[in-house]
């Protein structure tokens, strides 16, 4: 894409790029930097604001438009458009992993077949569940297959309504031997996915304990709206902070299952992505699909400053279970350094932006890569360098 063309969607007013600090706000500002240091406080002091450069990788990455077909179908997000007051992506912008099955082809009424060790299985009209919906605030989804290819862009965050499935199943006289609950979604389209990448079949087993303890619900609404088609229309698994590959799509059955229960085709195909280890023939031996705490920057922003171009690297974070503000960033082959303006981070339900000020040594490609500053945080995939982005700068 070029400059001109970001110099007129790329650039956010001034006001959005404050981090809502001001200079007797030093609570927002850790690590005891002010807010003129990182240029973010006062607007008028940010100084004219140019233009964003691109990642190299968002070259040849068409955002906001669906491609492909059925399992291979995907939408990337374009994450450079967040901001500090809407980290929020609407439903025409949410990425898609799969769309909506051509051969699914509903009664006018859902119903989830629920089986297995309960003591009685019935097929449970959604509509009857009505009552329960509410509002489950924002989060986070990621497909675990996300990557440079999509501009990393299979990422988006959403304010979900839906019904709490631990307050749902307290009302299923489920058996006492049942200790996981298989959570399955329609999953048959006529297109084949291209070289057999993705198999048929949309399962996850979960222990009714990791079901409680994230809090997973059915979706049955995102952003205001009723679910879309291509998010599972009507009724989604969501469990926040799981990777998007466990968030099972169009639910038709939940089967209450104990220890011995298999691994789904769905976990195995997963299993890499999810970062177990082998793939596991049980799946009490898998791991929770969670999320470590991860970071990266989704744009570079260019200033003039008192006459001189200086730059402005924003970014987000996400995921974790306790999570810390202790993000550092390795730009080039500078050391890594505090990120100057970083939000504590209290919770990882939806985005957390972050600001870096940069000012280039010269012309050339930089290479950025963020990792948390504290020991005891999880964070394997900062720790390999997967949300590595890299842009160049040729008017320093
Ligand atoms: N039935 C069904 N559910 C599914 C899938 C699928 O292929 N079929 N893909 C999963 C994967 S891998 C991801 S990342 C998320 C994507 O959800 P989204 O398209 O709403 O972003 O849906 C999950 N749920
Ligand atoms: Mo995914």
């Amino acid at each position: 894409m070029s400059r001109r063309r970001f110099l007129q969607t790329g650039l956010v007013s001034a006001s959005t790029l404050a981090f809502g600090c001001s200079e007797d706000d030093d609570a927002a500002i850790p690590h005891g930097k002010s807010c003129s240091d990182v240029f973010a406080s006062d607007p008028a002091s940010l100084g004219e604001a140019l233009d964003t450069i691109p990642f190299v990788d968002q070259a040849g990455v068409e955002f906001h438009r669906k491609r492909g077909v059925g399992w291979d179908a995907r939408l990337a997000t374009d994450l450079s458009q967040l901001t500090i007051d809407n980290s929020i992506v609407s439903n025409e912008r949410f990425y898609i992993r799969t769309e909506y099955p051509d051969q699914l082809q509903p009664d006018p009424e859902w119903r989830i077949e629920v089986d297995g060790l309960v003591d009685q299985p019935q097929d449970v009209p959604l509509s009857s569940l009505a009552s329960r919906v509410q509002a489950m605030g924002a989060h986070v989804l990621e497909c675990s297959g996300n990557g440079a290819g999509a501009a990393f862009g299979l990422l988006s965050a959403a304010e979900w309504d839906g019904l709490l499935l631990s307050d749902w199943f307290e009302m299923l006289d489920i058996n006492a031997a049942a200790t996981r609950v298989v959570i399955s979604g329609f999953d048959a389209h006529s297109t084949p996915s291209v070289g057999g990448h993705s198999t048929p079949g949309a399962s996850w087993v979960f222990s009714l304990q990791e079901v409680t303890d994230a809090g997973g619900f059915l979706a049955t609404g995102m952003n205001g709206k009723p679910l879309p088609d291509d998010h599972g229309a009507p009724v989604r698994l969501f469990m926040p902070n799981w990777y998007g590959c466990c968030a099972i799509k169009w639910v038709d059955r939940i089967r209450f299952v104990d220890d011995t229960e298999p691994a789904t085709a769905q976990m195995l195909e997963f299993a890499g992505r999810t970062h177990q280890t082998g793939a596991p023939a049980l799946a009490a031996d898998f791991k929770p699909a969670t999320m470590d705490q991860a970071a990266m920057p989704i744009r570079i922003e260019r200033w003039r400053v008192e006459g001189r171009v200086r730059h402005r690297i924003v970014g987000i974070m996400w995921g974790g279970y306790r999570p810390s503000g202790a993000l550092t960033i390795q730009i080039g082959e500078r050391d890594f350094e505090r990120v100057a303006v970083c939000p504590p981070q209290t919770q990882n339900r939806s985005f957390t932006l972050w600001a870096h000020p940069f000012d280039a040594p010269g012309s050339g490609s930089y290479g950025v890569r963020m990792r948390i500053d504290d020991a005891s945080t999880p964070q394997k995939r900062l720790e390999s360098d997967f949300y590595y982005r890299e842009f160049i700068v040729d008017d320093a």
